[in-house]
């Protein structure tokens, strides 16, 4: 029996897709700050044309020497940026894209195509208001931080102290401890922790100390490392070791998620410095030993790899205490984000969070949100289409609920498991 007439089909989905436009999403994992953080919280129009993502795709135009790149002033690269990626060839990547998209949801002129022009709009803006501005525009009520008391530039701001704005919160990021512990123990021997670089008993309880200290310090949220395509669970490697006797155990006590990102490989190309990273494919029998060995600790988890998403679910489907997240990185593009959204609401339903920003400028997040809810919201309207053919009628109400909670809602319900 059909309940559904194409009429009633194009209303419902128009619904659907007005209630995903309108709601505010949180946005789990960024690289934003605080306005307090001064300039380490990235913005403007040259900063969008420098974003590491256009640095690679730039370079593939370029016959210049990485060095000579790297020497110019910021303004100089997004000279070369836009000339080579706009200018000279049609900025058709989702990242290109994105520049265009945010340019236009400020309501600037593109068609000019007038750079020193989009400048001197720029310059009238400060940080506090620009912040306000984007994340109205963007429909983003709250960002999640990446931080990390690893960085020289980061942690002096919080050591000195500063009146938090209420929409940023906390991840505490500890990929320096866990990927380059050796060359972080004497860090921590300054920072007045009693480490070696033996895992003795010792050394152990004073990583609990030092992952609490900064826990509190941020009042983080969760505990997030990225960690290579190689990384195995349980193993002999240091890595392991420190998951398994320090940081899982830590979790364990504070109730905080761990959150390994899985699959990055890092500088395979050190000549591009921050945009010469790539992926591999994870391991994710790590994440099926770390929910069996710990089985009370949560794991909020995202994988760099296309290949390990269906895996990802499956493992999710199994363990209510690991909830998959975000189009990470080189999954944050249409063709891949229709898949995984597709994917995860067929096999997990509303019970997961279907995207994050990762942004590192600030107005990034205008772009990213509008294109991931233009891909999120006529996904979800088909199901919701599918279920009414059955004469199961969902109300407004009710989708709102549902959207809701993949903006943010079960990554919430999650945290206080
Ligand atoms: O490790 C991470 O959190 C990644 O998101 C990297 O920061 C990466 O450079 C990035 O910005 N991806 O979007
Ligand atoms: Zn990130």
């Amino acid at each position: 029996m059909h309940h559904l007439n194409p009429e009633q089909a194009r209303d419902l989905t128009a619904r659907v897709e007005r209630i995903v436009g309108e709601t505010p999403v949180y946005d789990i994992h960024t690289h934003l700050y605080d306005p307090a953080f001064g300039d380490l919280l990235l913005w403007g129009i040259d900063e969008l044309l420098i974003y590491h993502y256009l640095v690679s795709e730039s370079f593939r135009y370029f016959d210049m020497p990485y060095e000579r790149f790297w020497a110019l002033g910021k303004s100089e690269q997004a000279d070369l940026i836009w000339d080579a990626l706009f200018i000279r060839h049609s900025p058709v990547s989702e990242a290109c894209r994105g520049v265009l998209t945010v340019l236009n949801k400020l309501g600037l002129d593109v068609k000019g195509r007038d750079l020193p022009l989009l400048r001197k709009w720029f310059a009238d803006w400060n940080n506090e208001d620009y912040t306000t501005h984007c994340m109205e525009l963007a429909g983003v009520h709250t960002i999640c931080m990446t931080n990390s008391p690893f960085d020289d530039l980061e942690r002096p701001v919080w050591e000195k102290g500063f009146a938090r704005d209420a929409r940023f919160t906390s991840a505490l990021r500890i990929d320096s401890l866990l990927v380059q512990w050796e060359s972080t123990v004497p860090f921590l021997q300054a920072q007045g922790y009693d480490v070696s670089v033996e895992l003795t008993d010792k050394t152990i309880a004073e990583i609990q100390r030092f992952l609490g200290f900064w826990a509190k310090k941020f009042d983080a949220l969760f505990v997030m490392v990225s960690l290579a395509p190689e990384f195995t669970f349980p193993s002999d490697h240091v890595t392991s070791q420190l998951i398994e006797k320090a940081i899982l155990p830590f979790c364990q006590s504070s109730g905080l998620p761990f959150s390994p990102m899985l699959g990055v490989k890092r500088a395979v190309n050190p000549d591009l410095r921050l945009a010469g990273d790539g992926v591999g494919r994870a391991d994710l029998c790590a994440v099926e030993h770390m929910l069996q060995m710990f089985p009370d600790v949560k794991l909020l988890v995202t994988t760099l790899a296309r290949e390990t998403q269906h895996e990802l679910n499956v493992l999710a489907r199994k363990n209510r205490n690991l909830h998959p997240f975000g189009c990470w990185w080189f999954l944050n593009n249409p063709v891949i984000i229709n898949e995984m959204t597709r994917m995860r609401l067929e096999m997990l339903g509303l019970s997961m969070t279907p995207q994050h920003s990762d942004a590192r400028v600030l107005d990034q997040i205008v772009y990213k949100w509008d294109h991931s809810r233009a891909i999120i919201g006529p996904i979800l309207a088909e199901k919701y289409v599918d279920i009414a053919r059955t004469g199961w009628v969902t109300t407004d109400a009710e989708i709102q609920r549902d959207v809701k909670d993949l903006f943010g809602g079960s990554f919430e319900s999650f945290l206080k498991l």
